[in-house]
This record gives structure tokens, sequence and C-alpha cells, in this order.
């Protein structure tokens, strides 16, 4: 198959920026004004993490640790409500202290604008949350650099099922050979990779301990010009476009099961 590189895909949690922190303070915080009793160190949400969604994540915790909350009558409205006022502490914290994007992301975005290769967000996380991220970094008209921008809000199926991605193909209108997912963690990978995507990985702390599926690259980060790769790592010092395009031409010439080997 010959296809040429034509969308760049980016999961937001764990890919954009290292959000997980401020998530799990939202949670606890949460937590604690609601007087559930609740608490969640690093180690503890790290594990969490492996379910995908802050609902499904709290009922999972529900049913290994708090048996009285788990079998209450009203656990989903319950859930529900918790979820909202989580999703408005973790939005309301995004506006006061604003995330850096991870090194080599805002360089990316500008280099694929400039060549015209279109961008995407493919993510599990509330709608809100991507607004909350995204606005302090690239100003009020954020959504109009992407072509598509499909979250947890509109899907009914999280990853690692491919729905996300399998929309964000349907609204770009392009087959998952024309473009590059790029990931952070087990369940972004395996949906990326069930859509068919060839997948560029740059985990962090809380996805390290994972294992990750093999990908088509792991790197720490992208890399930037202040904060090269170093040397070694593929793709070093940054992870430019025509790196990129090498890499989606290796993913396109392999077979789709191939496709999760390591290129480099
Ligand atoms: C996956 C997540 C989310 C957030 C919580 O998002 O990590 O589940 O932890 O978000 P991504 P919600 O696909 O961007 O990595 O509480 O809004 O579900
Ligand atoms: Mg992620």
């Amino acid at each position: 198959m010959n296809a040429e590189l034509r969308a760049l895909i980016f999961d937001v949690d764990g890919t954009l920026a290292d959000t997980e922190e401020f998530h799990r303070r939202a949670f606890n915080a949460t937590f604690t004004a609601a007087g559930l009793g609740w608490w969640w160190n690093r180690e503890t949400y790290r594990q969490l993490l492996r379910v995908a969604g802050g609902r499904q994540r709290m009922r999972a915790y529900a049913e290994r640790e708090d048996a009285d909350m788990a079998q209450h009558e009203d656990l989903d409205e319950l859930l529900a409500e918790l979820h909202v006022r989580k999703t408005i502490r973790y939005d309301a914290s995004l506006r006061e202290q604003p995330l850096p994007l991870r090194p080599g992301i805002a360089r990316l975005f500008a280099e694929a604008d400039a060549a015209g290769i279109l961008l995407a967000i493919a993510t599990t996380t509330t709608a809100a949350n991507v607004d909350a991220l995204l606005y302090p970094a690239f100003g009020r008209f954020w959504r109009d650099r992407f072509a598509a921008v499909v979250s947890g809000t509109e899907i009914k199926r999280l990853k690692p099922e491919p729905d996300v991605y399998l929309e964000v193909l349907r609204q770009l209108r392009l087959d998952a050979d024309a473009c590059l997912a790029f990931e952070d963690s087990a369940n972004g990978i395996r949906s990326a990779q069930a859509a068919g995507l060839a997948v560029i990985v740059t985990p962090t702390w809380y996805s390290l301990a994972e294992s990750l599926p093999p990908a088509l690259v792991s790197l720490p980060h992208l890399g930037d010009p202040g904060n090269p790769l170093p040397p070694g790592v593929p793709g070093a010092p940054i992870v430019d476009l025509a790196r990129l395009r090498e890499w989606h031409a290796h993913a396109v010439a392999t077979e789709p099961l191939g496709r999760a080997t390591a290129c480099c």
C-alpha cells in the first residue's frame, strides 16, 4: 500500500500534556468535599488509570474498596454527579495554572499547519477538559486548528475500543494508512491500533509502569531545540515532519500486524 501522510491524530491526557496529576487532585478534592473518605495516592491512581474514563474509574474503585457505595441503588447518578464536580474542579485548576504542552507538540502543530497536514484529537476525556487545556495554549479559537476533535463525551465505547479513532477517521475522510497516531498509554495504543493506525508512543510516569503494547516508535517525548531527545533515541534530537514521514512510509510498507513492531 502506498499512502501519503495526510494527518496527525493526537491523544490528549499524557500525550499533549502531563495532565494526570491535575486529574488526580481534582478527583481527591471532589471526594473530600463530598465527605466520601476516598483518597487516591499516585500509586493507586497509576493502577486505576488502566480503567479509561473518570466515571468508570470511580466505579471500579467503589467495587474494589467501598462495598456500601458499590451497592448504592443510585450509584449511576451518584457517580455522574461526582464526575460533573470533578470536571468543574479540573477545568478550573487548568485555567488557574495552565499546563505546558509536552516537548515538540506546539512545534509539530506549526510544522503540520505549514505543510498542509491535518491535525486531529482523539481522547476519552470529557470535551470540556480539552478546552480547558487547549484554550490557554492556543487561545479562544484553538478548535480551528483541528480538522476533527472527538472526545469521550461523543462516543459510547472508550479506549481501548477503536471507536474514538474510527470517528476521527470518518470526520477526516481519511484511511488509517494516511495518518499517524500519538499516544501515551496501553489503552490508547490498543485503541489506535484497533482502528488500523500506526502509533508513536511517548509514555509518562503514569503509563511507564504499564506493559505497553509494541508501537511503531517509542520515545520519552518528541523533542524541542531547547529540550532535545538524548543521542541514540530514535528521531534525536527532535522529531520533525521529515522524520514522521520516514516512519509513516515504513509503517505503510508493512503489513498491519507489523505496524506494531518498532521500526527503529
Ligand atoms: C484518558 C484519561 C481520562 C482522564 C479522566 O484520556 O486519562 O480518563 O484521566 O478524564 P486520554 P474524565 O484518552 O486523553 O488519554 O474524568 O473526563 O473521564
Ligand atoms: Mg492518554
